[in-house]
């Protein structure tokens, strides 16, 4: 029996290692993966580009490991999404010229020597095509690289701004696609340490681009038109002695024709800032115009801007502050606290009001201790409903309304539906 269960040992011994052997000659399979394409405005509107590229392990488990050894990253693309002389000053290294720039502006992988190099544009041969290039840097040695990650989305190698910095992108499609074998100039290629060896482990099939090939800048063509740096304060959650909000709560900004009937026009959602008070707020559909700003915050009151409208134009960011005087209000519709002024809180049902039925909804669910986040009637956004929020709402609950051209009296007084004002 003890022989047998040696001679067994033996086996599994024998077994084990010669299945480490093989798992060694193992090649780890991956996923390269150009993605999150993405519009953004350097100096003109969708002057520039953003992409990723994700590199996932996808044979955990048959290959014992991923060791990271470099890639060599090469595309195909259209030059002509660009406005300038081709082809770009100097022919391996071109990263930023006074007309373009392509240059690495992100990256996970920790050790910079590691990341790859030299990014370029230029007119590749054999065959032709306009490229973009990303060079492989110095093999890092057997137990120098990193574990590629098998899990989704794997490592961002790099994450990729093309600009043309003579203004908007043409129209026309990027057609952007990995330059692979069989081409041999300029072929993308991936290696791995495979057991101690620095193996090529290229397999073009693998590489995708995740990226809708409409004529560029599609979805940036209304973005932004119009931008709008806005100052809001909300009552509730403003503490006046340390000058910050509680928390960082998304306010709805929209904006109205200035004149009647006040058509909605626009909105953009944001959260303000609990240091700066401030937002940005960009808007899609909108041209030229003159528009009141009216911000929405859930259990604040609907605040509309001064009387008259502001003058947005497109390209121009617009600042608007309501936290800086009453005045900067529909109808002085502002409350101050400390030095500051705030959107009244207290609209729980936001329904325009602050009366009875928000103090009612308040009372009861104080009495209910009610907590949790973002509870309409935790008007100071601690995550309880207490006496706290009785006193921040304390003064409100006798006729506070939104104060607009809509509906109104001359002061901009808010009228219920039947035009009769609660005493
Ligand atoms: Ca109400
Ligand atoms: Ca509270």
């Amino acid at each position: 029996m003890k022989k047998t269960l040696n001679f067994l040992s033996v086996l599994f011994i024998l077994a084990l290692a010669v299945f480490s052997i093989r798992a060694q000659g193992i090649n780890p399979t991956y996923n390269l993966v150009a993605k999150n394409f993405e519009f953004g405005t350097i100096n003109d509107d969708c002057d520039v580009l953003y992409f990723d590229v994700y590199l996932q392990w996808t044979n955990e488990g048959v290959a014992p490991n991923y060791e990271y050894a470099g890639v060599h990253l090469f595309w195909s693309f259209n030059k002509n999404v660009l406005t300038g002389t081709w082809p770009p000053a100097g022919t391996t290294s071109n990263p930023d010229t006074t007309e373009f720039s392509f240059k690495i502006v992100g990256s996970e992988i920790t050790n910079s020597t590691l990341i790859p190099r030299s990014p370029s544009l230029w007119t590749a041969v054999s065959p032709t095509a306009d490229i973009m290039r990303l060079s492989i840097n110095t093999f890092p040695g057997y137990g120098n690289g990193f574990a590629v990650p098998s899990t989704f989305p794997g490592i961002k190698v790099v994450r990729m701004r093309l600009w043309n910095k003579l203004g908007t992108f043409n129209t026309a499609t990027l057609d952007i696609a990995w330059r692979n074998k069989p081409i041999v100039q300029f072929a993308t290629k991936v290696f791995a340490y495979v057991g101690t060896l620095n193996t090529e482990i290229t397999t073009p099939a693998t590489h995708t681009i995740e990226y809708n090939n409409d004529p560029i800048p599609s979805n940036c063509v209304y973005d932004p038109l119009i931008s709008l740096n806005l100052k809001f304060l909300q009552e509730g959650l403003y503490n006046h002695m340390f000058n910050l909000l509680l928390r960082k709560d998304t306010v709805k900004t929209y904006l109205r024709n200035a004149t009647s009937p006040y058509q909605l026009i626009d909105s953009a959602s944001g959260k303000i800032d609990s240091v700066n008070f401030s937002c940005n707020f960009f808007f899609n559909n909108s041209s030229n115009g003159v528009y009141y700003i009216v911000v929405k915050h859930f259990n604040s009151l609907e605040t509309w801007s001064k009387n008259g409208g502001e003058n947005f134009l497109i390209g121009i960011t617009h600042n608007y502050d309501f936290t800086a005087s009453s005045s900067q209000a529909y109808g002085d519709n502002l409350k101050l606290r400390g030095t500051r002024y705030c959107a009244y809180a207290g609209d729980i049902t936001q329904d325009g009001y602050i009366d009875g039925d928000d103090f009612s909804i308040l009372d009861n669910d104080a009495r209910l201790f009610l907590s949790g986040y973002n509870l309409p009637s935790d008007l100071n956004g601690d995550g309880f409903v207490d006496g706290i929020d009785f006193i921040i709402g304390d003064n409100n609950w006798q006729y506070i309304t939104v104060k607009s051209p809509l509906n109104t009296d001359a002061s901009g007084f808010k009228f219920r539906n039947n035009n009769f004002i609660e005493p």
